[in-house]
């Protein structure tokens, strides 16, 4: 297998000037014919070939300005089209292919979805469509017209503004989009189909006023509300934020069931799975709205970071999808709550990317290599990404950020450029040296930071020591010491900041301490009482800290601390502790119970606090987060059971209470998804959970599944039933299937509470559920809903000491794989967890995948992974 080296990067030796695409869609077949006007670079040597990417295409016809090519002038395989010496002048290549999209179970290229032709071309899909330079540093202006039959495909869209329609005879019909702006191919989109619409418009700071549209299958445009509402607060928040407006006339969503990214930011015509596209309360819960309104949002904001501005090639993916995830937090941070927003965030970074980041597939926010880029969608390029932005905003301070960000729009408007390029902006707007900044874009692997220090009481002295260390990652073996922004405080007796006279050894500004080597050491002068340090406030880098503090101190922090980030990390940091150390045989007291249990209810009783914050804070982490703190030889059903003792313990003697309050906080008013609301039903379902797990009270979940009058409370009810397997579980399993039998998103739901339950019937359960005749086997949503699940939310059945769990995936994969590359990898990436596996469990792994590489004509996307985790 090839393997692709960012060093090799040359620009192409042609250039695309304009692109013109005639689609005739039929309804079993679609004809494409591109006109691409095309010129050689300057510097391009006469007789240099011309070599255009196709994949899976049939070549019908094939002409340069008008005339057709004798067969010895061009080479067509399956992966390109050679012009074997092209005119040395601008010329218009002209080529003819016939698709099939019905049969496109790749969901790369043109498709169908529900009957609608859709497309999607990120990051190699429009060689799928027609030969091309398929990079993201080929920009052009596209012409597209569509030719279809009306009464199957009354709706005709495509990127940019529509520019001509009419009657085309024979009952069908045209349209003609024109989108002005040089854009790479990966931006490409076309629907064709009989979809219904939700309109609106939205008026710029300028004055423009843009039609929008959301796209959907008819019936569900009542279910379209939410997220229209998003995108123009969206639209609003880039004005306001960052001085970007939109650009073209029109902006379009199709919301289409079968597709492999959650959406796509196609120039003027976002495609989105729909599941990211419809909510109605009583088949969307709160974070699904939550989700839809943070989706919309940033491929809105992909306008501009991301098409505006795009990647000179794909080890650069994250310039445009770490800086866009930065985008959205901060649009959801100032939508919302900021410090609820924060610790969400920051969960999924530890929940998901820390794992990649510390096992087989760590690779650094910007890769030098690849065999399969679609395998380069990760959390790391996408949430450590938007960290490093983060960071960058943190050591320059707002202002200085703004100025960069507007000078990266100045300067690069109109091009496909670098992460130097990016980095340089600030440097240049703001004069700071960001040469060791940039190392955090290079290097793969999460930091470890330790901190100790010591009070002298009679110099009333304060010193404070942090290291950092980088374990080896694959291919980087020796890491070079980052530049760490630490924000922190010294928190007095009383539980109020500390102030100092003088601070010598590090580089210290405001409440930021630049960890730039391997260790500093600070001294803090005039101290009066020895201080509980808060570091890194806000999550203000991200590096896993051992903070060496006392379980007195992390509570006396979850009590005092200013910062609510670290409020909430301390409670998590002392249970993750407790739960650790019991699962090696190393139970705790019951003075160090009594003692949380104290922290959690004076959190919940805390009027200051707000319920979604509440909510955060009295969660217990789930057996995976434990089982990496840990780190190694990890025995899931050890922690599973110290961690259910540790419920009990903290849950059981305050049962009545917890309930009391899980009553009072019972919603009257009508739903709606806000913050406030939101919250309560968070806190509630909170309460829930632990009485669930740690009062035995499954009759309080399965009540409020019988009695919710939305999706959150009743989904919540049945996924803690089925997550604890309470006696009620099966029953509410039940119920939900037949009550929701139809709704495909629903289901969805369903597949992920299924995918939960521990008992060990649940893979035979799930053998049955992908068996059935009318499982749908070619959609990614409800095979990610299931498969998906079962692997990256920590499943014990997933990691059985028996390997069956482990089997069955491999087994799922194989089928998955000859279908839809991009999800089977997707689901194969669960198996990173291996290594930190105790050896019975690692083995049994291990033999599963090996069972699985012997298959024949794995998918390059799936051989890679297999590669990479059992390296
Ligand atoms: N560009 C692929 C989908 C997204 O990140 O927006
Ligand atoms: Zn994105």
């Amino acid at each position: 297998e090839q393997t692709i080296y960012l060093k090799d990067y040359a620009p192409t030796p042609y250039r695309i000037v304009s692109v013109e695409l005639d689609f005739r869609i039929l309804e079993d077949s679609t004809r494409v014919r591109a006109q691409l006007t095309i010129e050689p670079r300057e510097g391009t040597a006469p007789g240099t070939a011309l070599v255009l990417d196709g994949d899976d295409l049939k070549l019908d016809g094939i002409a340069i300005d008008g005339a057709p090519l004798m067969l010895s002038a061009y080479l067509a395989d399956a992966t390109s089209l050679t012009l074997i010496e092209p005119p040395h002048r601008r010329f218009v290549l002209d080529t003819e292919v016939t698709l099939d999209p019905a049969a496109n179970t790749k969901l790369m290229g043109l498709y169908r979805s529900s009957g609608t032709w859709c497309t999607q071309c990120e990051p190699e899909g429009f060689r799928r469509i027609t030969y091309y330079l398929d990079r993201p540093d080929v920009l052009a202006p596209f012409t597209v017209r569509m030719t279809a039959p009306l009464a199957i495909a009354p709706v005709l869209l495509a990127n940019g503004n529509p520019i001509d329609r009419g009657d085309a005879g024979d009952g069908m019909h045209y349209a003609v989009w024109h989108d002005p702006f040089p854009k790479p191919a990966y931006l490409f989109a076309l629907v064709a189909g009989d979809l219904g619409s939700t309109t609106d418009s939205f008026t710029t700071t300028s004055g423009r006023k843009i039609d929008l549209a959301i796209y959907c299958t008819h019936g569900k445009e009542g279910e379209c509300h939410h997220a229209m509402d998003s995108l123009k607060r969206s639209m609003a928040w880039d004005e306001r934020r960052f001085g970007r407006e939109y650009d073209l006339d029109i902006f379009n969503i199709v919301a289409v069931s079968d597709f492999n990214f959650g959406a796509m930011e196609n120039k003027g015509l976002n495609i989105f799975n729909d599941k990211l596209v419809f909510a109605q309360p009583e088949t969307a819960t709160d974070a699904n709205y939550h989700s839809i309104e943070r989706v919309i949002a940033h491929e809105y904001f992909h306008n501009w970071t991301g098409n505006r501005i795009t990647c000179r090639d794909w080890f650069q993916l994250c310039l445009k999808e770490g800086l866009t995830v930065y985008r959205d937090q901060e649009f959801s941070s100032d939508e919302h709550s900021r410090p609820v927003q924060r610790i969400h965030d920051v969960q999924n970074l530890r929940t998901n990317q820390f794992p990649e980041d510390g096992g087989p597939l760590a690779h650094p926010p910007r890769p030098d290599h690849y065999r399969e880029i679609n395998n380069f969608y990760t959390t790391t390029v996408y949430e450590k990404g938007a960290e490093i932005v983060r960071m960058l905003a943190t050591l320059l301070g707002e202002a200085d950020f703004r100025k960069g960000m507007d000078l990266y729009f100045e300067r690069h408007d109109g091009e496909a450029t670098t992460i130097e390029a990016f980095v340089k902006v600030f440097e240049d707007a703001t004069g700071t040296d960001l040469g060791q900044f940039i190392t955090w874009y290079l290097q793969a692997g999460t930091p470890q930071v330790t901190a100790s220090d010591r009070y002298d009481a009679d110099s009333q002295t304060y010193t404070l020591t942090l290291t950092q260390k980088v374990d080896p990652t694959p291919g980087q073996p020796d890491k070079q010491p980052l530049l760490i922004p630490v924000r922190f405080g010294l928190l007095g007796p009383n539980g109020s900041e500390t102030s100092w006279t003088a601070i010598s050894g590090a580089t210290v500004r405001d409440d930021l301490i630049l960890l730039d080597r391997d260790s500093v050491t600070l001294t803090f002068s005039g101290i009066a009482n020895r201080p509980v340090p808060s570091l890194f406030r806000g999550f203000s880098a991200p590096v896993k800290l051992a903070s060496g503090l006392s379980q007195d101190d992390l509570l006396f922090l979850a009590r005092h601390d200013s910062d609510p980030f670290n409020r909430w990390d301390a409670l998590q940091t002392v249970s993750t502790h407790l739960i650790a150390e019991a699962s090696a045989g190393r139970r705790w007291s019951a003075g160090d119970t009594d003692a949380l249990r104290s922290a959690v209810v004076d959190t919940l009783e805390n009027s200051d606090l707000d319920p979604a914050f509440k909510a955060q804070a009295i969660a217990i982490p789930g057996v995976s987060a434990i089982g990496r703190h840990i780190g190694k030889d990890v025995d899931p059903d050890a922690i599973a059971k110290a961690r259910l003792d540790l419920l009990s313990e903290l849950a059981g003697p305050i049962a009545e209470k917890l309930a009391a309050l899980y009553t009072a906080l019972a919603i009257a008013e009508p739903y709606s998804p806000d913050a406030a609301q939101a919250g309560r039903r968070a806190l509630r379902n909170g309460l829930m959970h632990l009485l669930v797990a740690g009062a035995g009270r499954g009759d309080v979940a399965a009540a409020q599944y019988e009695s919710a009058t939305n999706m959150t409370d009743r989904y919540a009810a049945m996924a803690i039933s089925a997550h604890y397997w309470t006696e009620q579980a099966p029953a509410l399993l039940g119920d939900f299937r037949t009550r929701f039998a139809g709704d495909p998103l629903v289901f969805d739901k369903w597949l992920m509470a299924s995918a939960q339950a521990p008992d060990d019937g649940a893979i035979e359960r799930m053998r049955a559920i992908l068996a059935a005749p009318d499982f749908p086997r070619t959609n990614p949503n409800r095979l990610r809903s299931l498969l998906g699940s079962f692997v990256m939310s920590g499943s014990p059945q997933f990691t059985r000491a028996d390997g069956a769990g482990f089997r069955f995936v491999a087994e799922a994969v194989a089928e998955i794989d000859k279908v839809n590359p991009q999800v089977a990898s997707r689901i194969l990436t669960g198996f990173r967890i291996l290594p930190m596996l105790e050896a019975g469990r690692r083995e049994a792994g291990r033999s599963a995948l090996e069972a699985l590489k012997s298959q024949h004509s794995l998918s390059r996307n799936v051989g890679e992974i297999l590669d990479r985790i059992l390296a």
